[in-house]
C-alpha cells in the first residue's frame, strides 16, 4: 500500500483521493477536539465550513462550535477547546462543527473511500485502524490558512512511522515529515511550543489546550465520517 502527505488542504487538488483513506489531522485544535469529544461521550460531530450552516444546525437540536483564528465565536456554545468537548454535560449530544482550518480540510477530502480523523491522542488506534482498513492512505494535513504547518506534519511523521513496514512511498512531504518526526519525537512540546501557531494562541490563554492536544495515546478510539457526513466512533 502507498501513504502520502497532503500538507495543506490547499494542496488537495493535487491529490487523487478516490478509493483511499483520508486521514485528516488539525492537532492544534480541531481534530483533537473531535477525538477527545468522540471518546469521551459525544454521539456525532457535522462539520462543516461555512459559519452560517453552522448556526442553521443549532435549531436542529446541535451544540454550535465555532472557531475562527483561534477564538469562539460569538453565538455559539462552544468554541474550539477539547475542554469544552470533554464536559461531562456533553454526553450523549451532536455537535455541529466549524473552524478556520480543521472542518476545510475534512470537507476537501470528500472524495476518499473513507475519512478518518488523527490527532496525537489516539495515533496508535488510527495505525491499527488504517492497517486493518487496508487501503493507500492520504494524510490531509489542516495547516493553516493553505499554509502548512509544523504540528500537524510532525503527526503526519509519527503515523508513517508506527505504519512503516506496511507501506510504501515516494512522497517527499511524508519523507520530510518522517525526518522531522524523527528530530523531534523525544520532546515533542519543545518543539511545538515554538510553532505559528502555538504563538497565534497565546493571547488567548490556552496552555492547557495544547498539552492536552500533545499527549499520545491518551484514547483508544478513531472518530470516522459516516455516510451522512458525520463524525462517529469506528467500530473495528
Ligand atoms: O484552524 C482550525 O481548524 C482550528 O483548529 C484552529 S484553533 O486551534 O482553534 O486556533
Amino acid at each position: 500500500m502507498n501513504i502520502e502527505v497532503c500538507a495543506s488542504p490547499d494542496l488537495s487538488g493535487l491529490f487523487d483521493l478516490e478509493g483511499k483513506v483520508a486521514v485528516v489531522v488539525d492537532i492544534l485544535r480541531a481534530t483533537s477536539c473531535m477525538t477527545a469529544g468522540i471518546a469521551e461521550g459525544v454521539s456525532a460531530i457535522r462539520p462543516v465550513s461555512d459559519l452560517e450552516v453552522c448556526r442553521g444546525l443549532m435549531s436542529e437540536d446541535y451544540v454550535g462550535a465555532a472557531e475562527r483564528n483561534g477564538a469562539k465565536v460569538d453565538g455559539f456554545d462552544i468554541g474550539n477547546s477539547p475542554f469544552s468537548y470533554m464536559d461531562p454535560e456533553m454526553k450523549g449530544a451532536k455537535v455541529a462543527v466549524t473552524t478556520t482550518n480543521g472542518t476545510v480540510a475534512i470537507e476537501r477530502s470528500k472524495s476518499a473511500e473513507r475519512i478518518i480523523i488523527g490527532s496525537f491522542l489516539n495515533l496508535s488506534s488510527v495505525a491499527s485502524y488504517v492497517r486493518k482498513l487496508g487501503l493507500d492512505v492520504v494524510i490531509v494535513c489542516a495547516g493553516w490558512k493553505g499554509r502548512p504547518n509544523l504540528e500537524d506534519t510532525l503527526f503526519a511523521g509519527a503515523l508513517a512511522e508506527k505504519l512503516a513496514g506496511n507501506y510504501e512511498s515516494s512522497c517527499d512531504s511524508l519523507l520530510m515529515a518522517k525526518v522531522l518526526w524523527e528530530k523531534a519525537k523525544l520532546d515533542l512540546s519543545a518543539l511545538v511550543y515554538k510553532s505559528a501557531h502555538v504563538a497565534r494562541l497565546k493571547r488567548l490563554n490556552i496552555g492547557k489546550d495544547i498539552e492536552l492536544c500533545m499527549e499520545i495515546d491518551r484514547y483508544g478510539v478513531v472518530p470516522e465520517v459516516n455516510a451522512e457526513g458525520e463524525i462517529v466512533k469506528a467500530i473495528f
